[in-house]
């Protein structure tokens, strides 16, 4: 029986085109750094029947019956995640990112309160106060950018900002910043002006649990994460919280903005929470580190400018103008070649947010395959030899082959070819 074999019967159009996925991703580079692949335990648990049943309220106060296991199973993902993060409480049930930081909002503020955030192009996140986004229109935002010459976040500026617009709530955690983030500064600053300190590491909390990255725990009333993107679990949200917080939030969650969790979501998170406990997992964060750091000299070496000159994370932004293309442009050339990245806005980028200057890539995919630094050297080169085929469309092809040849050698988590033939 092919792992499949359901869906085939039941579904062949449908079948066709997760087959094609899976082959996708397996056959590609993935350099998308919000993006991983997910352990085949967390994908049985995140394809159980534990999809089949309701579960409005928290564990031992329900609104419906039949709770015995969903109580259970939220309790364990819960302890897992206060164990893993130092965490004085966790709420696993935002459904993803945006609706943990929404959760958080509609605790802590009320409409027309000042929230102040990254600013989009400059590597922040919609839900951190962006104008398009409830959160910028609801909310009165104020948006910090980074220093205009070193693209670093700039602890200064941000503490006069914080005091000349007095926000309620400050939000650190980025999207496509490459650097640590001093989350002490932050909660000096937000201390000093009384907001509440709200960290988004959605993009590093593998990186925070496996030791990599410091961990805002310590400083942030309360730290916001998805659950599918370095951590490697399902696609969920969750939030960590300070004791004087939890409740608040909690209600705000559910009921103020969520109705029944989704159970088969919170069992996926807390197999990949008991995985990312492990020295394995801390090894794996380290070397999502070392290659990106492998990854980002590699390409300097052929002249590509990496906003902020490097990497301390697991991503990268390259200003593709360096080598006189664009990064719409370069991105899908690359995607032509089989490795797969996102057009990314640079700091103060002079061209729209449909046709930036940048492309944004990470290794978190890339090193749960279990490529290292010398695989780095070879990616790098694949991404330079893009530069020379941008309109010719067949040596893309050829380097797509070779690419998928490659790829060919590292077995991916979660993804099972073969296993019905
Ligand atoms: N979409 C995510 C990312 O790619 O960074 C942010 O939510």
């Amino acid at each position: 029986m092919g792992h499949l074999d359901h869906i085939k019967a039941t579904d062949p159009e449908l079948f066709d085109m997760i087959r094609g996925e899976e082959q996708r991703q397996f056959d590609t580079i993935r350099l998308i750094p919000s993006e991983n692949y997910v352990s085949l335990a967390v994908l049985e648990a995140t394809g159980s029947i534990l999809t089949n049943k309701y579960s409005e309220g928290y564990s031992g106060k329900r609104y419906y019956e039949g709770q015995k296991y969903v109580d259970q199973i939220e309790d364990l993902a819960i302890a897992r995640a206060c164990e893993l993060f130092g965490a004085d409480r966790a709420n696993v049930q935002p459904y993803s990112g945006s609706p943990a930081n929404l959760g958080v909002y509609f605790a802590l503020l009320k409409p027309g309160e000042t929230v102040m955030g990254m600013a989009l192009p400059h590597g922040g996140h919609l839900t951190h106060g962006w104008d398009v986004s409830i959160t910028g229109q609801y909310y009165r935002p104020t948006q910090y950018t980074v220093h205009p010459e070193t693209h670093l976040l700039d602890y200064d500026a941000l503490r006069d900002q914080a005091k000349k617009e007095q926000p309620k709530l400050i939000i650190a955690g980025a999207t496509a910043y490459p650097r640590i983030i001093d989350f002490e500064a932050f909660a000096s600053i937000a201390k000093e002006v009384g907001a509440y300190l709200l960290v988004d590491m959605a993009h590093i909390a593998g990186l925070v649990a496996g030791g990599a990255h410091p961990s805002p725990i310590p400083y942030a009333d309360v730290v916001s994460t998805t659950t599918h993107k370095t951590l490697r679990g399902p696609r969920g949200g969750m939030l960590l919280m300070k004791e004087e917080v939890a409740d608040t939030i909690d209600r705000a969650v559910f009921p103020g903005l969520q109705g029944g969790p989704h159970n088969h979501t919170t069992a996926g998170l807390a197999v990949a929470l008991k995985e990312a406990a492990t020295e394995d997992f801390k090894a794996y964060a380290h070397q999502i580190v070392a290659n990106a750091r492998a990854l980002a000299e590699a390409l300097k070496e052929k002249g590509f400018k990496l906003i902020t000159d490097g990497t301390d994370n697991h991503l990268i932004l390259i200003d593709a103008t360096s080598r006189g293309t664009r990064g719409r442009k370069l991105a899908k050339v690359l995607n032509r070649c089989g490795i797969v990245c996102n057009m990314n806005t640079i700091p103060f980028d002079t061209r729209k947010p449909f046709d930036p200057s940048g492309i944004r890539i990470g290794t978190p995919s890339i090193t749960s395959r279990g490529m290292k630094e010398k695989e780095m050297v070879k990616i790098a080169e694949f991404i330079d030899r893009s530069i020379d085929i941008l309109m010719d469309k067949d040596a893309q092809k050829l380097v797509k082959a070779e690419v998928a040849e490659f790829c060919n050698d590292f077995p991916a988590p979660g993804i099972r070819l073969g296993d019905d033939e």
